[in-house]
């Protein structure tokens, strides 16, 4: 297809899907500009939104280069999503301090002292194409290397665990039945082969190779290894304290850090990510939480989301992204910006948003 052609494709996508920003933002002048080698780089972090007009963001980075080559068209996009207007500096800040913030869901109501609750940050090596651009060489190259590093994780008292490896021929490689039990308890991720959006930009490639997971004695600390970014690095616990889960993480990303190679990161956008919208902290922190009124038993999920849109929440299914409610009416709360917050502001975004759904959904 001619550079005419392409950019003619995309303002019908943005005119028939608003929504996606890639389209939104695609600067045709900036595209006709660009040297065919350029043009076609492009081409390949916009490939997803290209091809699925659904798309929300419709962009995945393949190298962590990426952001500072193509800011251009990719900053107004970062922008929109993240919230940050043009005339505000993009700089991000780090701050896991939990200390004095409330995080004790109990004190909200006690019929939220026991829930689900998960924090992950996404991590990339600076050594490694991002996924979308990786050979199956490299995938098994780069799992390597984090087995590497799990090889004296286990060894840690706090943090000692088990690597599982779903690559053919692995020496940690485990069977179908554990790989689907490990899903089914959602420690580990899906087939990525399933994902529409995935597939176009790559990062779904080889599967499964490369990819696995690592998991504490206690289960309550996890690492995926090549699922949409390098690493996945989260715990997961029920209960109601996130300043408990947020420590969890912070100590046990701190101790494997120092195992791995450095991570990619940018000046501008701190934690670099495959996909725009993981920016920053690169942090997704949610809860599970059963909201029968609000949501209608689970079959109507537009009154919660328009809420917690209000709150900066984005509201999913909690069988994990593009998944329906639950019948009792459990969703998948979750801050939205990622970029231009600390972890500590996710955290309290986290806490005061499940607060006010919570008030919502008593008054029903
Ligand atoms: N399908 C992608 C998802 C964007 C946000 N979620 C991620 N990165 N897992 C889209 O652009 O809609």
């Amino acid at each position: 297809m001619g550079v005419e052609q392409i950019i003619e494709k995309i303002a019908g996508i943005r005119k028939a899907h608003p929504g996606n920003l890639m389209a939104r933002h695609f600067d045709g002048d900036y595209f006709r500009g660009l040297d065919e080698a350029d043009q076609q780089r492009l081409l390949r972090i916009c490939a997803t939104g290209i091809e699925n007009p659904d798309s929300a963001m419709g962009a995945y980075a393949m190298n962590p280069g990426d952001y500072d080559d193509f800011s251009t068209q990719l900053e107004p996009m970062i922008r929109d999503f993240h919230g940050i207007p043009a005339r505000v500096k993009i700089a991000q800040q780090h701050d896991w301090n939990v200390e004095g913030a409330s995080c004790d869901l109990a004190a909200i109501d006690a019929r939220l002292k026991d829930v689900s609750m998960r924090v992950r940050v996404a991590r990339n090596a600076s050594t490694f194409p991002l996924p979308g651009a990786m050979s199956k060489e490299q995938r098994v190259a780069f799992e390597d290397v984090a087995a590497a590093a799990f090889a004296k994780l286990i060894e840690d008292d706090a943090y000692g665990g088990q690597y599982l490896s779903i690559t053919p021929g692995s020496p940690h490689e485990i069977d179908s039945a554990e790989y689907e039990r490990r899903v089914a308890s959602h420690q580990m991720f899906k087939d990525m082969s399933a994902d529409r959006y995935l597939n176009v930009a790559g990062i779904s490639g080889d599967w499964p190779y490369g990819r696995g997971m690592y998991v504490s004695a206690d289960e309550d600390f996890l690492v995926w290894v090549g699922e949409e970014d390098h690493l996945r690095i989260m715990a997961m616990m029920n209960g109601g304290n996130l300043g408990a889960l947020f420590n969890r993480l912070h100590k046990g990303l701190e101790v494997l850090s120092q195992l791995l190679p450095p991570f990619a990161t940018s000046l501008v956008y701190g934690n670099v990510t495959s996909c725009p919208t993981n920016l920053g902290a690169g942090m997704r922190a949610s809860l599970h939480m059963k909201l029968p009124n609000l949501t209608k038993g689970g079959t109507d999920l537009s009154r919660v989301t328009d809420a917690a849109k209000k709150l900066g929440l984005a509201v999913r299914g909690a069988g994990g992204e593009h998944s329906d409610a639950g019948s009792d009416g459990l969703v998948d709360v979750s801050p939205s910006a990622r970029l231009g917050v600390t972890e500590m502001q996710i955290m309290q975004r986290l806490y005061d948003g499940a607060a006010a759904l919570w008030a919502l959904e008593v008054e029903g």
